[in-house]
């Protein structure tokens, strides 16, 4: 009985390996019903899109064209961006270069979906290198660099990460009027 401790050993090694794999694949099986659940989502908010718009011009031949179209969508300056499994939503802002901007940033996404448990913001050409935890909001005052162009942001630690398009966003940095 001399080679049973190695026997074992090995067993243990692979089950370990095992273990790793069904995390890895458990993750991989969330990103894609997550994915299917948003495209959903989204035809389904399409349809409330429509049916907002064919309200909001009833309302606004109602009010005669009053300062129902005035009122500001959200704060000045506070962009909401959403991180889950179908990526940033929405999937591209814009902001002017040179100020400083508040992102409201926040994900329903559960700890054990995400690698060390966070969504993460990496944009390098932008100085954003920012994590948030899962089920969490968290505000962001980002100063943004004098830098007027298209660029791109990605979330590192989901869903294949830098390497799956969905994890990529852009972001649009608009000259200073
Ligand atoms: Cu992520």
């Amino acid at each position: 009985m001399s080679n049973q401790q190695p026997v074992a050993e090995k067993d243990r090694h692979a089950r370990g390996h095992d273990a790793t794999h069904q995390a890895a694949l458990a993750r991989r099986r969330a990103c894609e019903s997550e994915r299917t659940r948003e495209a959903r989502h989204q035809r389904l908010r399409r349809i409330g899109f429509g049916a907002t718009i064919v309200a909001v011009l009833a309302i606004g031949g109602v009010l005669a064209f009053g300062d129902f179209f005035d009122r500001p969508a959200g704060e000045a300056g506070v962009i909401d961006v959403q991180s889950s499994m179908a990526g940033f939503t929405p999937s591209e802002i814009r902001v002017v270069a040179g100020s400083t901007v508040t992102l409201d940033w926040w994900t329903q996404d559960a700890a054990m979906h995400l690698e060390g448990g966070v969504h993460t913001m990496i944009s390098p050409a932008l100085g954003l290198d920012e994590s948030l935890p899962a089920e969490s909001r968290r505000t962001i005052a980002w100063t943004v660099p004098d830098k007027p162009g298209t660029y791109d942001v990605y979330c590192d630690s989901c869903c294949g990460g830098k390497e799956s398009p969905t994890m990529h966003g852009t972001i649009v940095v608009e000259p200073a009027a």
